[in-house]
């Protein structure tokens, strides 16, 4: 019926169909139709059936998908691309309906089914294209984008395998892969029209044309596909469907042809596979490097596909004049990951659109943005110059020429200060010289921003002073936020039905509104509602907790619970510690003031990082010895969550009441479950620390447990640091330390603590666990007689939520919307 008919441009041999056609059917007769013709059979496994049910919920948004892109590709907004090699989605179905607006119309088509929802959205497979918080807040920065009617295409990689399932044995950690792609993924869309090749290896060459201008070329590369899958991504109830396109490496079909014509049919295939290694899989790092050869493939692939996606989009409307490039596009650079875009973005526009070198650098110097995520420097990425020079020669020369020129600038600025120029370089010298990315990103970028007030702080007057001081005006602070739909209007239906109730329902897209429920704290029907619906929480997650580690969580006791990617920075060792603490009390008939208790810790260890992962160990250990004993469980019962992921959070978060935010202060940036908790009505012990500092300052110190050192004394600490006599001076801190020496937690596995306990008593223990822990189970102790005084509690559980307002990536993305993104 339809007709369809050649575009304008014939090279492209596009069709186009040029008749509209019916609008899609309702939810209930797109899944018939989907399950009819779709799985071809009547009987059906829940895979299938939610794969019928999610390609429905897709097919309900393809005509805005659509018309969003006909809109933006008009170029009426500035185009954001947020460039990042993570997203951290988790589930897609359930947040799709909330923000279409079907979730109750999904309810009762699937009754039809014989099943629920609730049932169905179990059978999703996280998708686990993130290691933890960088990944998850660009998740969440999406959906805001959406939500705040942007145009913003998130641009990624689709990995094979996301972040590996951790299965615990014998209480340590075992990692296994993620097949989160086995059953397909029906959300996506492969755009076979916008596929991009992008170059490796080869060499370079200069020649100078008859006009004596000099050009480069970069040649004998070895080429692989670039192939884009879209994910769309839903506004909340208004129309808007931006883009989350992720790049799948394909081996190039010429270059495969070439082997096998010289009859190496093997070679050719195993071509292919080095191709398609690129996007296989996520490298299991958090706040971390490894330098891997791949990884650096991986970066550059996306930078390069995004770029050159952007370009012809840019093309498409404006032609090959890019004076207008820059103001019509940013690239948000999610850490240094993506940084290789700069030049790679120099490279396009001078090797293939034929621009000088100052055009380009105008260009590219006023459409990249840098976030910072972490000051730890071992998550500062340099890469070895021999490796870049053999894998992406021509980048290699761009960059070299980058900081040639800018180190002139540095140059004028401190006159004859070769220190300067040394430091400030972007090549590191050394045995071998290395690429900082962190510096190139800076040199490139009109804003640099930190992720909370204090972190940017630290950016400001520690790790990169020396360019704060060449260019103040480049830096910014934005402080993250979480997307109140999947933290809250969706993993806690009951409280998000309450607060409607009680407030209607603009918190869903304004989340200030939250601070008008501090007017309920003395309203007894709204207290007690408030307090039933956590337990209510607590019961939901007490069965997750039993199903996934088989430990009883009573939902009358405390639930207790640190939840993040396990480092020592975080300290989880801390939190272990005071487990010890209280089940030595115990066990000394010492219960007087205090709470009953559940202590969930969940997260994963990077692979090769030994002593995060012995520190699970620990935890599983001294659960066990805790929940074996009956008299101890009516007081402390204690569990170690396996596989901690986005899908996991948001059981834990609804029916969490102590949320643990106790890093070694000036250490975590930021940190956004403590947002996510917060929200929920959960309380907080934690350390002057990342966005902890903004949390006490909206709700009060008297609705917040804080403990610790500050970030200025951790720093003074350093130098006179003695852990061995600060636990001779504290009774609990040496009980605890003899019992952990005693071997009372590894009876059959002598000496396997041995690391952990050294790492407490060493005066170069960056981490300060020793100094923090009076501090903190003095802080525990309030905490306990808090819990105690249930009318109490909840009066500050409501009021941590009704301060949560700031929180929200709504509010962030505002940020960067005003400040970064549309300013310039
Ligand atoms: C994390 C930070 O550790 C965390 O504090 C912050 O909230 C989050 O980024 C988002 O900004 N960093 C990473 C990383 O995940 O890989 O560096």
């Amino acid at each position: 019926r339809k007709k369809t008919t050649k575009t304008t441009k014939p090279a492209t041999s596009v069709v186009q169909t040029s008749e509209p056609c019916e609008p899609c059917d309702t939810l209930g007769a797109s899944l018939a139709r989907h399950i009819r013709y779709g799985l071809c059979r009547d009987e059906h496994e829940k895979e299938e059936l939610f794969t019928a049910v999610a390609e429905s919920v897709k097919e309900q948004m393809l005509d805005n998908w659509r018309e969003t892109r006909i809109k933006d590709n008009q170029y009426q907004q500035k185009q954001i691309a947020y460039l990042s090699l993570e997203f951290l989605m988790g589930r897609a179905l359930g947040n799709a309906l909330l923000s279409l607006d079907l979730t109750d119309e999904a309810q009762k088509v699937l009754t039809d089914y014989a099943t629920t929802l609730e049932d169905l959205e179990q059978v999703e497979h996280d998708a686990g294209l993130g290691n933890g918080g960088l990944g998850r807040l660009a998740a969440c920065f999406l959906d805001s984008c959406a939500c705040l009617d942007l145009s913003v295409t998130g641009y990624g990689i689709r990995y094979q395998y996301g972040m590996f399932v951790q299965k615990i044995i014998d209480g340590y950690q075992v990692e296994r892969p993620d097949r989160w792609l086995r059953h397909g993924n029906p959300w996506e869309v492969r755009i076979a029209n916008r596929i991009v090749t992008v170059p490796f290896f080869g060499h370079t060459e200069t020649y100078v044309d008859k006009d004596g201008r000099r050009h480069h070329v970069w040649t004998n590369t070895q080429n692989v596909l670039a192939v884009p899958y879209d994910m769309p991504i839903p506004g909340f109830n208004n129309g808007r469907i931006n883009t989350l396109r992720l790049w799948k490496a394909e081996a190039n079909d010429e270059f495969d042809l070439e082997e096998f014509n010289d009859g190496d049919y093997a070679e050719a295939v195993a071509t292919k596979n080095l191709a398609e290694q690129i996007t296989m899989v996520l490298y299991p790092n958090d706040a971390s490097v490894n330098g891997k050869e791949l990884r650096l493939r991986q970066q550059y692939f996306l930078s390069s596909a995004s770029l050159q996606d952007l370009l012809a989009r840019y093309v498409d409307q404006y032609g090959e004049d890019f004076s207008e490039f820059s103001r019509r596009n940013v690239m948000q650079l999610n850490d240094t990951h993506p940084s290789i875009a700069v030049p790679e973005l120099m490279r396009l526009l001078m090797d293939k659109y034929g621009l000088g070198w100052n055009e380009a650098w105008d260009i590219t110097s006023r459409s990249m943005a840098y976030t910072n995520h972490t000051l730890l420097p071992e998550a500062l990425e340099r890469w070895p110059v021999p490796m870049m020079k053999n894998m992406l020669p021509r980048i290699v020369e761009i960059i070299f020429e980058i900081n040639a020129r800018y180190l002139e600038l540095v140059a004028h600025h401190w006159p004859g200060n070769i220190q300067k120029l040394a430091d400030m370089s972007i090549i590191e010298e050394g045995p071998e010289q290395q690429i900082r990315m962190a510096y190139l990103a800076i040199v490139a970028s009109f804003s640099v921003n930190g992720v909370a007030g204090l972190h940017t702080e630290l950016l400001k007057q520690g790790l990169f002073s020396d360019f704060y001081q060449l260019w103040p005006h480049k830096f910014n602070n934005k402080t993250n936020g979480v997307t109140p739909r999947r933290w809250l209007a969706y993993c806690n239906p009951k409280l998000s039905g309450l607060i409607t109730r009680r407030l209607g329902k603009e918190w869903i897209t304004d989340l200030t509104h939250l601070a008008a429920l501090n007017a309920f704290t003395s309203d007894k029907a709204f207290v007690k509602e408030w307090a039933e619906i956590k337990l209510t929480n607590k019961q939901a997650l007490s069965e997750f907790v039993e199903q996934q580690c088989g430990v009883t969580f009573d939902p009358q006791m405390m639930f207790d619970v640190q939840v993040k990617r396990i480092h020592e920075y975080k300290r989880q060792l801390l939190n272990i510690l005071h487990v010890i603490h209280l089940y030595r009390r115990i066990l000394n008939g010492d219960t007087q003031g205090m709470a009953p208790r559940c202590v969930l810790i969940g997260g994963k260890a990077a692979p090769g990082y030994a002593m995060a992962k012995q520190i699970i160990k620990l935890a599983n250990n001294v659960a066990h010895m805790v929940n074996s004993d009956p008299l101890v469980t009516p007081y402390l019962r204690m569990a170690f969550l396996p596989n901690y992921n986005v899908s996991a959070m948001e059981k834990i978060c609804p029916g969490t009441d102590l949320s643990e935010q106790i890093s070694t202060a000036g250490k975590e940036a930021s940190g956004t479950g403590n947002m996510k908790f917060m929200m929920n009505g959960a309380l907080t012990i934690g350390t002057l620390d990342g966005a902890n500092i903004e949390m006490l300052e909206e709700v009060g110190k008297d609705n917040f447990f804080l403990f610790g050192l500050n970030a200025q004394e951790v720093a003074q600490t350093k130098a006179h640091y003695q852990p061995q006599q600060i636990i001779a001076e504290s009774e609990a801190l040496t009980g605890v330390m003899n019992m952990l020496k005693s071997g009372h937690f590894n009876l059959v596995e002598p000496g396997i603590f041995d690391h952990i306990i050294a790492s407490i008593v060493d005066p170069f223990d960056q981490w300060m666990t020793a100094a923090d822990f009076d501090s903190y189970r003095i802080a525990q102790e309030n905490v306990s007689a808090t819990y105690l005084d249930q009318a109490k509690w909840q009066q500050i559980s409501i009021r941590n939520s009704a301060a949560s307002g700031r929180f929200s990536s709504d509010n962030t993305i505002s940020g960067y919307r005003d400040d970064i993104w549309m300013k310039k």
